[in-house]
């Protein structure tokens, strides 16, 4: 599926090996162990009412081939970013027919299947981790490469400030390393994009997410990309859209690294800074070659979950709504949505299937529903919808603090209102001009808005402006009253 195919989708991220069991069971899983806790691809098929009854119409995997076997420095290669070989599939996770099922499976259901792919590198395990001269693995099982002289010279990445660095060093550490492959040498991109190329037909993919985007050479990855032939999204861990947004230039889009910083400080303290993500997502559209086709999210496998900042549900739920009501692909990493607290890697990458993938009295999740609901709705309602910016309007600070918590954002037919005042505050005031303004919500005046969340009414000024106060920090998604009411109502 191409890009404008992904635009209107909302994805769901599953950590393979920690979201279903085949048969399913619930094991114990312990993220501190580092290792296998058992499920599998078949283990998803059974789950897919949990994900689509949500509202995702696309789920993301972890990568799918065979990675090393035994325990590293760091654990097994339960996550899939290990590859041993690209050629066979991770038979922890399945057979290859298994994968063809799940493939069909979505497919019957009209949803897209995205794959983990990793080109930067492959892993083994030292035999001699005290000391890694002499030459430390068996390359041979690098496979289908030709032995040590298809890898990179070993060195571990040193200095991020020097990009010779950052393609051609290693990411690891000695006991684990990363053995970067020598993405220079033209064998080596032919079995690449054949690969890729296989890969996607043979599995029916839709889209790719690329790993370690930035740690390859950036005139490697139009062809990669063209070989693969479907949408494209490569993680570039960065905290400035000067340096992710060429890389858009490369490859479909890239996952929206730089606004989930600016976001994530922003939401996970009453003192964060709400300004600095309308500077941050504006310089993205600026710069970003196709700003749509960023992955959009707040929660992922190598971050911090924000539950593990914050304890305010009020914080968490403005958090989430960010994903869904900007310009972006929305992400949602499994396990938010039942309200996960894990802290860094491995921490927050705990088993599904603890939560008894429970629907009742889970408010993230009927939160996470609505927000997906309303975006279908603005999409189906404004034909322009996938193609219009957000326009951000950061409020003044209120008369009783100096600190400014409101943010509202325009992207006609949702207005949203969100605010860093946290459970308690119902001092925020949200003030949005009318049409004939920079920003405005796009209103008449008279209409009647409601609140997906809530289905409370709110009545645009004569002007077209809309005035709001928060309620106890809640965030608000507006739209007008014949659309919203159908969200609200889960209608
Ligand atoms: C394992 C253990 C960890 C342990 C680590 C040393 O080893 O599990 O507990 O800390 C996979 C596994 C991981 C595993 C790693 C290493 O392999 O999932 O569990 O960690 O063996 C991708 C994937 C990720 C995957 C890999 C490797 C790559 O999403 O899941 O990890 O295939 C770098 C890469 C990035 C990579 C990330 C893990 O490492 O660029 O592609 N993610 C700075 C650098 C970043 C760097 C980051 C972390 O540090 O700029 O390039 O990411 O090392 C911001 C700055 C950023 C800064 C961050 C930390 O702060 O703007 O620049 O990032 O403010
Ligand atoms: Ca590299």
């Amino acid at each position: 599926a191409s890009s404008d195919n992904w635009k209107s989708r909302s994805i769901y991220q599953v950590l393979t090996d920690r979201f279903a069991m085949a048969d399913g069971s619930s094991p114990s899983c312990d993220t501190s162990q580092r290792k296998y806790c058992g499920g599998t691809f078949s283990g998803i098929v059974n789950k897919l009412d949990y994900i689509q009854n949500m509202g995702f119409d696309a789920i993301w995997i972890s990568p799918v081939v065979q990675n090393v076997e035994g325990d590293t420095g760091v654990g097994e290669a339960y996550h899939g970013y290990w590859t041993s070989n690209i050629n066979n599939i991770n038979s922890h996770f399945g057979s290859s027919d298994d994968l063809k099922k799940l493939s069909s499976a979505l497919h019957d259901r009209g949803m897209y299947l995205m794959v983990d792919v990793v080109v930067n590198h492959l892993a083994a395990i030292p035999t001699n981790t005290s000391d890694i001269y002499p030459e430390p693995f068996d390359y041979s099982t690098l496979q289908p490469f030709g032995g040590q002289s298809s890898f990179h010279t070993q060195c571990f990445i040193s200095d991020y400030n020097n990009q010779t660095d950052v393609e051609q060093c290693w990411l690891g550490t000695p006991s684990s390393p990363l053995i970067d492959l020598d993405t220079e040498n033209s064998t080596n991109v032919d079995i690449m994009n054949n690969w890729v190329k296989n890969l996607v037909s043979e599995y029916s993919i839709d889209g790719l997410r690329i790993d370690t985007l930035k740690h390859v050479r950036k005139d490697f990855w139009p062809d990669f990309a063209s070989s693969a032939g479907v949408y494209t999204v490569g993680e570039v861990l960065i905290d400035n859209t000067t340096y992710a947004s060429p890389y858009t230039q490369l490859i479909s889009g890239v996952l929206d690294y730089p606004t989930y910083f600016a976001v994530f400080s922003a939401f996970t303290s009453t003192s964060g800074n709400v300004s600095h993500i309308a500077e941050i997502a504006q310089q993205a559209q600026k710069q970003y070659k196709d700003p749509f086709a960023s992955g959009s999210f707040i929660e992922n496998h190598d971050q911090p979950r924000v539950q593990s900042e914050t304890s305010d549900q009020a914080l968490v739920k403005n958090a989430i709504t960010w994903v869904f009501v900007n310009d972006g692909i929305p992400i949602l990493y499994q396990g938010q949505e039942q309200g996960y607290q894990g802290g860094s890697d491995p921490a927050n990458r705990e088993a599904l299937w603890l939560s008894g993938y429970n629907t009742d009295n889970k408010p993230l999740l009927t939160h996470v529903t609505k927000l997906n609901a309303a975006r279908k709705a603005a999409i189906s309602s404004n034909p322009n919808f996938l193609s219009t910016q957000a326009t951000f309007h950061v409020q003044q600070s209120s008369s009783s603090s100096s600190d400014t918590h409101g943010i509202a954002i325009s992207k006609p037919p949702l207005l949203t209102l969100l605010t860093n005042g946290g459970e308690g505050d119902s001092s925020t005031v949200w003030t949005v001009p009318g049409n004939d303004n920079e920003g405005g919500g796009g209103f008449e005046g008279g209409q009647t808005l409601v609140d997906v969340f809530t289905c409370e009414e709110v009545n645009v000024k004569s002007d077209g402006s809309v005035e709001v106060t928060a309620r106890n920090g809640e965030p608000m998604v507006l739209m007008v009253k014949e659309i919203g009411e159908g969200v609200c109502k889960g209608s």
